[in-house]
């Protein structure tokens, strides 16, 4: 999603809001802008594309400030061109910002009617238009866009400049993240931390509401006209963290990164093989009191999600149901007492689960209903983490692929001890059992290192994958949200049209478009549905459909004519969906790879989806 860098400083910070930019790449985006003030002029570029050809646009105009602001633009309202590119300005004002402005239209016709030019399609140049509206009569430039805020409806985060205020930048946040980096001399804001990582590691987590006044040596953070204190919070987390190292591509480093990512997440749980006294204490009282579990997640976390209803029903006898934040928040659900509401979410910040939660919460104390609401995320300062009851950490470190791995895979170890740790509470697993998942989940790591060993295989079939044009994954049970995921993988970097089907729906439709065409992933671990399995394996092949096969080394599936088997270690049936994601992740990169895409950036796509 778009990413907004902004600085006041005493030096030039052209460089540093380019690198900025450069830092929030991995959110995807189309376009990209920076404008600084020098000398009562607002100096600005734009360009189409890659931050690159901004920078290069930069160097080459040689424009510099101490004051600006940088976005990069993934389009909402508008095509991606440079006219809709932020910032927008009017007269001396110039803004950038993330999230929708939903009454733009209506507030567009008032401005025009007051004569204001529009020269951009987007939502965002109203704010533009109205903060150099109510200049006209505000005493401040803080003051105006206190006047405009209320008239604003959605979501948005703001970064304002006016070229007579040299030395401050006003900042908004509203259902959309922004994050303020404190320096020496000099203070920056971003919509992530990653952004402003080099310069400083000081930061204060804007809340709802709130409007920000930064000069170079103050911060004054108002909610509803009054000074309100926000901590500064100091972060361990390094540069080197973000870099690609050796790898080609982040999201083939970050495959390669899932068992340290697994083994740091589940180390904060377990002592030996058993749970670890102080893991999730604070909320033991709130657990012994829930009577069943709602996921809300979307893509990949709600993948994640799918998975752990089979754990919390099989291994603890705890409903659980599951459901997609974009629907969940749109459906009037019926809020259950006694109901643990877990969010899943890489960043912490997903608009649709974010407002999901806050919904829930409301209608909780509309009704009087005792819940209990928890996050399970990767971003420890992420508004979720925040706003939740508690929180289960996912210690993957920073994901910048655009298509999640090591954060899928660590969601699933964490939701694993979630539902060892409430099973204990409730009394419905044993310590045995207990123990023994535990023991297989120290084993995972090592499992996937093996798994990776067959990177080179899974390329050599993915080149049979680079002219299909559609392709079927087929799973049961736990690997059916693996087959979803597989999809998802596949569709997102390769742009293959590919499906994810539960492997007994196949004679219910999918089985039609199987022909010679057609290459079918099944995932076939060693648990009891495997005989099953062959069954719907032999239906496509009956069909003359092309089978590639990620079969436990011990299932029986040998490879033969257009049926292509590449062996994973055997792994106890409960966790194995954590280590089949691995070769679905894989082929997925390799025939991305193969067909040329930009694997890291996906068109069209963003990450930390911070927009409905
Ligand atoms: N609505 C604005 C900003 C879009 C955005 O925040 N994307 O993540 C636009 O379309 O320019």
């Amino acid at each position: 999603m778009c990413g907004i860098v902004g600085g006041v400083a005493e030096r030039n910070i052209s460089n540093i809001l380019i690198e900025g930019l450069k830092r929030l790449e991995y959110r995807g985006y189309d376009s990209a802008g920076l404008a600084l003030i020098n000398q009562g002029q607002v100096l600005r570029e734009r360009r189409v594309g890659k931050v690159a050809n901004l920078a290069d646009a930069v160097s080459e105009s040689q424009i510099s400030g101490s004051l600006g602001i940088a976005h990069t633009r993934w389009a909402t309202h508008g095509k991606p061109t440079e006219e809709n590119a932020h910032p927008h300005i009017s007269g001396n004002v110039a803004v950038v910002h993330n999230g929708i402005i939903e009454n733009y239209q209506e507030l567009k016709d008032d401005l025009e009617a007051l004569g204001y030019v529009f020269t951009s399609q987007t939502d965002t140049e109203v704010v533009a238009h109205l903060v150099n509206d109510a200049l006209k009569t505000a005493p401040s430039l803080l003051e105006a866009v206190r006047k405009v805020v209320p008239q604003l409806k959605g979501a948005y985060a703001l970064g304002i400049v006016h070229t007579d205020h040299p030395d401050e930048l006003i900042t908004v946040r509203e259902g959309s993240p922004l994050v303020i980096g404190v320096g020496i001399g000099e203070n920056f804001i971003s919509s992530d931390q990653l952004a402003l990582l080099p310069i400083t590691n000081r930061f204060i987590y804007l809340e709802e509401g709130d409007i920000a006044r930064l000069t170079r040596h103050t911060i004054e953070v108002f909610v509803d006209g009054q000074l309100v204190e926000r901590p500064v919070k100091e972060l361990d987390a390094t540069v080197s963290n973000a870099s690609k190292g050796e790898y080609k591509h982040y999201m083939l480093k970050e495959i390669y990164e899932q068992p340290e990512a697994i083994k740091q997440t589940i180390s904060q749980a377990l002592n030996g093989n058993a749970l670890r006294e102080d893991f999730l204490a604070s909320a033991i009282e709130d657990f012994s009191n829930i009577q069943q579990v709602q996921i809300i997640a979307c893509g990949t976390s709600y993948h994640a999600g799918m998975i752990a209803k089979y754990w919390f029903e099989q291994l603890i006898d705890m409903p659980c149901q599951v459901e997609i934040a974009s629907e969940f928040r749109y459906r009037s659900p019926v809020i259950v007492n006694n109901t643990l509401y877990v969010c899943i979410s890489q960043s912490g910040e997903t608009a649709d689960t974010l407002a999901a939660l806050r919904d829930t919460q409301k209608r909780a104390v509309a009704k009087n209903l005792n819940i209990t609401t928890m996050t399970i995320c990767n971003v420890a300062t992420s508004s979720m983490v925040r706003e939740t009851n508690h929180s289960l950490l996912t210690l993957a470190g920073p994901e910048i692929g655009v298509a999640s791995t090591k954060a899928f895979t660590t969601q699933l170890a964490a939701l694993m001890l979630l539902v060892l740790k409430i099973g204990q509470i409730k009394q419905t697993i044993s310590e045995d059992q207990i123990a023994k998942i535990v023991t297989e989940l120290w084993h995972t790591p090592k499992v996937i290192l093996d798994t990776l060993q067959n990177d080179k295989e899974i390329l050599r079939l993915s080149e049979l994958f680079v002219e299909k044009q559609h392709c079927l994954f087929l799973g049961r049970g736990t690997h059916f949200p693996i087959a979803l995921e597989g999809a998802l993988k596949l569709k997102e970097i390769s742009y293959i049209h590919a499906e994810g089907y539960a492997a007994g729906e196949l004679k219910h439709g999918p089985l039609a478009l199987v022909d010679n065409d057609m290459p079918v992933v099944i995932l076939a671990p060693k648990d009891d549905m495997l005989d099953k399995l062959k069954s719907n394996m032999e239906e496509v092949q009956a069909r003359g459909g092309e089978l590639f096969v990620f079969a436990d080394e011990h299932s029986g599936i040998k490879g033969k004519d257009r049926q292509h088997v590449v062996n994973v270690p055997t792994v106890d049936p409960i966790l194995a969906p954590i280590v089949y994601s691995i070769p679905v992740q894989l082929l997925s990169y390799h025939v991305a790879v193969l067909r040329g895409t930009d694997v890291d950036q996906p068109r069209n796509l963003a990450k930390s989806v911070t927009v409905e």
